[in-house]
């Protein structure tokens, strides 16, 4: 059984950029939704998690058995997406990353400003529902967008920053205003986070 997974900081703390109703709706309604239904979807197949993570069955979708496999895909995706999420913002953020995480963005980008101007074409790119990412491939970063809840890990490449561009994750505050909400979501990005990821994935 999953459980929601508490955030190590407030709904309001990321205000202005990200507002306190919008993240404890996200929070409690739509990620603790994707749980209930990854519960559900689970029960009596509890077997396919002997010896494997929910992330491996992710990386892995044609080893789970058909009957329940979109829902893993979506609610597990989901579940996957929004604990990265979460962890990947901060009311701290930095302007930008340093470090060994800046240089690998710049000798991947060219400098900081090519890369969000990359990430946020990709963000602003997908079409309806879905997510933009930093990745970890092969031991390379690339940006990428996959639609609902599908995960860069199906298509073995390593997720350590991620982008809801779902509706639901701005339209209160922003509504169908995507750019701002990007723009605005860039100071609460958790570098630190993204870096510690980034060391662990080219392992
Ligand atoms: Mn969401």
């Amino acid at each position: 059984m999953f459980e929601l997974p508490k955030l190590s900081y407030d709904y309001a703390s990321l205000e202005p950029y990200i507002d306190a109703e919008t993240m404890q709706i996200h929070h409690t309604k739509h990620h603790a939704a994707y749980i209930q239904n990854l519960n559900d979807a689970i029960k009596g197949n509890e077997a396919i998690f002997e010896g494997k993570t929910l992330e491996q069955l992710i990386e892995n979708l044609p080893s789970v058995p058909q009957g329940i496999r979109e829902k893993v895909r979506n609610h597990g995706g989901g579940h996957l997406n929004h604990t990265l999420f979460w962890q990947v913002m901060t009311p701290k953020g930095q302007k930008e990353p340093k470090g060994k995480f800046g240089l690998e963005l710049k000798r991947a980008f060219k400098d900081f400003k090519t890369f969000k101007e990359e990430f946020t074409a990709s963000a602003m790119g997908r079409f309806g529902s879905g997510w933009a990412w930093l990745s970890v491939r092969r031991k390379k970063l690339e940006i990428s967008s996959t639609p609902n809840q599908d995960s860069p890990l199906s298509s073995g490449a390593r997720p350590i920053l991620g982008i809801d561009v779902w509706e639901h994750s701005y339209y209160l505050k922003y509504q169908n205003r995507r750019a701002d909400y990007i723009e605005s979501w860039w100071n609460v990005v958790n570098w630190e986070e993204v870096g510690r990821r980034l060391e662990i994935a080219l392992k």
